[in-house]
């Protein structure tokens, strides 16, 4: 039999770990990214470079492949959409369109009654004078954000002053939570009510970018069966395939919120390469390629350290590994302040 062929969008660190997850279960992997230098055609069998509304070089990408994935949701759905004409793209375009857009996702996750944040559109500076009771709070563009890109704390009114925010893109602002912890919950969707899901992560952020996350999480029952619960009630009710993160919110009062939702693989769950039988990676791969669903096992504790900016230097010199240390080097070629370039991974 001839071997299946993924094309995936996006060719950062994500795509990398899919492909090499790909690559173990005899998947030919094809990466379409707008970054020539993009650091998953180091991992993939093949890459093409390309812009997202390339027409021509998109159509030779799909000519290629025979199931479609992406590896970071801000594409154009009508890019999506288009390919998933001729080649089946999972997620579903429709899900990547309703995650991508931060208002359109609370909307969606309230309507199942399920908790997020308190938040309100804003559409332009003055609504927000009206608005105390959301603050202190953070503004966040509708679309287009991860890492804390597009993201504006903000205290007092006057605040917005010195921020220099270009409000003619839609942006919302949410009120912040009196929080004590924040947990993610990865799941893997193969069909109706079939999934593997993995046990909470415990996330801490540092700038607002993802610092560490280790499992277990120090949660309380209550909490785990909701958070678990409620990712399980998202996937099924988007008819999601693949793999999905859900990130939470515990604040003070022990009350769980739905922060966001991950149409993809997600960086909390880097540790489940060495923890569990199946990662999240390979769970995705067998999902979107209709492979067997295998039961999860956990296989240790364990704890993820992202190396962010020049953090990767000293591991790149001298790389000095504990037993039971894993380290990963995402090979992009610049250092950037707040750019993620690498991860540790300890079993505990
Ligand atoms: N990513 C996707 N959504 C959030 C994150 N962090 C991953 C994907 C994407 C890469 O980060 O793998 O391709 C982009 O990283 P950078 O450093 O080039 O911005």
């Amino acid at each position: 039999m001839s071997k299946i062929k993924l094309g995936i969008i996006g060719g950062g660190q994500l795509g990398s770990m899919l492909s090499i997850a790909a690559k173990k279960l005899d998947i030919q992997t094809i990466i379409y990214c707008d970054d020539v230098n993009a650091p998953a055609q180091n991992f993939s069998d093949e890459f093409i470079f390309g812009e997202y509304d390339d027409k021509n070089k998109i159509q030779e990408f799909v000519g290629k492949v025979d199931v479609i994935t992406y590896e970071f949701e801000n594409i154009p759905y009508e890019t999506l959409n288009e390919m998933n004409k001729s080649k089946t793209v999972l997620p579903k375009p429709s899900v990547n369109r309703l995650i991508q857009h931060r208002l359109a996702e609370k909307d969606f996750v309230n309507k199942l009654n399920i908790r997020t944040t308190r938040y309100v559109e804003i559409e332009k500076k003055s609504e927000i004078e009206t608005l105390g009771d959301f603050l202190p709070g953070i503004l966040k563009t509708t679309t287009m954000g991860y890492d804390g890109k597009g993201q504006y704390p903000v205290k007092r009114i006057d605040d917005l002053d010195t921020l220099n925010i270009d409000f003619s893109k839609g942006f919302i602002l949410e009120k912040l939570v009196k929080l004590k912890k924040e947990i993610s919950v990865i799941i893997t969707r193969f069909g109706n009510y079939s999934y593997e899901i993995y046990e909470p992560i415990e996330n801490s952020h540092e700038n607002q970018i993802l610092k560490h996350s280790k499992i277990p999480a120090a949660v309380s029952k209550k909490i785990f069966d909701q958070s678990v619960g409620w990712a399980t009630q998202i996937s099924e009710e988007l008819k999601y395939i693949g793999t999905l993160c859900v990130e939470f919110f515990i604040d003070r009062n022990e009350n769980l919120y739905v922060n966001e939702i991950a149409p993809r693989v997600h960086n909390s769950g880097h540790l489940t390469i060495n923890a569990y039988n199946v990662s999240q990676f390979e769970n995705h791969v067998r999902a979107v390629c209709g492979l067997k669903k295998i039961p999860l096992k956990k296989l240790s504790n364990a704890k993820m350290i992202n190396l962010i900016g020049k953090q990767i230097e000293p591991y790149r010199k001298n790389l000095k590994l504990g037993k039971n240390e894993f380290f990963f080097d995402y090979l992009k070629k610049e250092i950037k302040d707040k750019r993620k370039m690498g991860h540790i991974t300890k079993l505990l």
